[in-house]
């Protein structure tokens, strides 16, 4: 695929309602769109950084830098033949896995789409539909979030993550089991304890939650071992697993018994689906985490949890739970099962609203191929 052109589309798209965790609160989430144009086809991804270095350390501005600076002139006017000749091409760069991430999915657009197959088909996908939940930020109380559980489970979400923090944890969590004592029930602290302040979180063994999320640092791997020795209730990594090299030491170190996939963080869906293949030899299950993606990369968390490992609900919702408006025409929706249809159109399978996308730019910038 000759790329041509590449653009990169800086966004703030403003939330339905405001995303707390243990290291902030967003009310417009920031990320970058990439459009790649070849051979008269025209390629979309998006890159998961955010305006704050508060999940990882990158951010929309350092995704931006990356883009432009380092991986753009290792792309353009080539001749790119897939995900893992993009990732070669890019390995002399360390780190930035969301920007990378990005410019992968883009390609894998428009290989579907040269291709005539959709994501799924192309990654080996094997459901039509697939089972999600809903990922609910730190609430201003207990009550609330009981609240703000009633309304998803009403709206048809089976299956619940709450994000915890210090001070915000074993008390909200037993206030909603209380309240739903057989929902699909666990939670999420974004690295927000030390193996210290971690024995708070003892009580939660007994709540029967599917999972507890990244209770420690993002670059831990042993901790979580240690810790998980104390846990009946699975310990799943999320940050810390950034290369299928990382999701390798935390199975031979027991660190977790679950991982959540994101193809962002691991550098592209190419690694998101060998993390999956590590983990399905080994039997432990993953599931597909989220980033608040507009439809862009939400077709693309779906499709990818179409895999068989994909065993466990994803933090995948109907765009209703984020957005009013979305940048795609194409907007998921909420079957009743607790399930969301995997895209059937070439590559992607998203089409993109132009008004929409120009209203939430907040800069944009392109480059062309000599040639
Ligand atoms: O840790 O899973 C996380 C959103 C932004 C950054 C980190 C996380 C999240 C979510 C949201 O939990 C999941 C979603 O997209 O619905
Ligand atoms: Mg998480």
């Amino acid at each position: 695929m000759k790329i041509e052109s590449i653009t990169f589309q800086h966004l703030s798209m403003p939330l339905v309602s405001p995303f707390e965790t243990s290291f902030g609160r967003e009310t417009d989430r920031e990320c970058i769109l990439i459009t790649i144009h070849s051979e008269g086809l025209i390629g979309y991804g998006e890159c998961v950084a955010s305006r704050d270095p508060g999940y990882n350390y990158e951010t929309t501005g350092t995704a931006l830098h990356i883009l432009k600076e380092f991986i753009t002139p290792l792309i353009i006017g080539k001749d790119i033949k897939g995900a893992l000749d993009f990732q070669e091409r890019v390995s002399g760069i360390r780190g930035h896995h969301l920007a990378k991430a990005g410019v992968e999915m883009a390609l894998w657009d428009l290989l579907g789409k040269r291709e005539g197959k959709s994501l799924r088909e192309l990654l080996g996908g094997v459901r039509e539909k697939v089972e999600v939940g809903v990922s609910i930020g730190i609430q201003p109380s207990a009550q609330n979030l009981v609240k703000s559980v009633t309304d998803y489970v009403k709206q048809g979400y089976a299956r619940i993550k709450i994000k915890i923090k210090p001070g915000r944890d074993v008390d909200d969590a037993s206030a909603v089991r209380k309240e739903f004592p057989d929902l699909r029930l666990q939670v999420d602290a974004n690295s927000a304890y030390t193996m210290q302040d971690a024995r708070i979180l003892t009580p939660l063994d007994r709540l029967n939650l599917l999972l507890i999320e990244q209770p420690l640092f993002e670059d831990d791997i042993w901790d979580h071992h240690k810790l998980q020795e104390q846990f009946e209730t699975p310990i799943c990594l999320d940050e810390s697993i950034i290369t299928p090299r990382h999701a390798r030491y935390a199975i031979e170190m027991k660190a977790c018994r679950i991982i959540n996939i994101k193809a962002g963080r691991l550098g592209g869906l190419s690694q998101a689906v060998m993390v999956h293949d590590l983990c399905k030899n080994v039997s432990m299950p993953v599931w597909c985490g989220g980033m608040l993606e507009t439809g862009v990369g939400r077709a693309s968390n779906i499709a990818l949890a179409s895999l068989s490992n994909f065993i466990l609900p994803g933090d995948i919702s109907a765009s209703d739970r984020y957005y009013v408006r979305d940048i795609t025409n194409e907007r998921f929706i909420l079957n009743s099962d607790s399930t969301i249809d995997v895209p059937r159109g070439a590559g992607l399978g998203v089409t993109i609203d132009e008004d929409v996308l120009k209203e939430f730019t907040l800069s944009k910038i392109s480059f062309s191929s000599k040639a």
